[in-house]
């Protein structure tokens, strides 16, 4: 080995070691969200105090979005929702860990929802007054000083192929429509009923998919990540 091809190692090993460092710290991972609401949704993340990055939305049921991005970890995934109060209601999607492709769905038990009272005034956007109303609801749901007292337990309804939807392409069939039930309704998501909306739902990518790293263990993951975007970028 010559001095260049030396150089050339080490270089990469810095490289190696400070991008897997990066890794370690944020320890992102890559999802896509296949996902659809009667009538409407924001897709979000951030922390548990502070909605920071804005994904998508969209107010057709009929049809179903696909997005890839990396959640660090230790983040929150944040749907909100809001319907036309008319006929049906529901949130339906699948999240696939693109590292492994383990995936949960919007009826998952880990899903948490709360009930903003706020009709009309949910944040669809990337602009500074939507994050600012997002963070607001979420501080206030944190603190219980909500119409739902704060996050509570989802209510799922019919799995993906029910009425008055059907079949929901690119979403699996076990999937189901989930709502907040603000009436002790057993199934929310019909009629349609204004069970105190805007929604926020709200689930930790951390207690979905990685325990607890340390040490050794967190290294090999971050190696990992490091690996798997080398070899999707192939
Ligand atoms: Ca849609
Ligand atoms: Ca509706």
């Amino acid at each position: 080995m010559n001095v260049k091809n030396r150089s050339s190692l080490f270089t990469n090993i810095i490289s190696g070691l400070l991008f897997s460092g990066i890794a370690l710290q944020a320890n992102a991972i890559p999802f896509e969200v296949d996902i659809t609401v009667d009538n409407s949704y924001a897709l979000y993340y951030g922390t548990e105090t502070q909605a920071t990055n804005f994904v998508g939305s969209d107010g057709n049921w009929q049809n179903t979005e696909s997005y890839q991005f990396d959640l660090p970890a230790d983040n929150f995934i944040y749907v909100v929702t809001q319907s036309d109060l008319s006929v049906a209601q529901g949130f339906l999607a699948q999240f696939t860990n693109l590292t492994n492709n383990s995936r949960f769905y919007s009826h998952d038990s880990q899903w948490q929802v709360t009930a903003t009272g706020r009709y009309g005034f949910a944040p669809y956007g990337n602009a500074a007054s939507d994050f600012a109303e997002l963070t607001s609801q979420l501080l206030l749901a944190n603190a219980g000083n909500n119409p739902s007292g704060g996050w509570v337990a989802t209510t799922a309804g019919d799995e993906n192929g029910a009425g008055p939807w059907y079949s929901r392409p690119e979403i699996d069939a076990a999937a189901r429509w989930s709502w907040y039930s603000s009436n002790g309704d057993t199934n929310p998501t019909s009629p349609g009923f204004n069970h105190d909306e805007y929604l926020i739902f709200r689930i930790s990518v951390n207690a979905q998919e990685v325990p607890e790293p340390s040490g050794l263990l967190l290294m090999g993951l971050g190696l990992l990540g490091l690996c798997a975007a080398r070899k999707h970028r192939a």
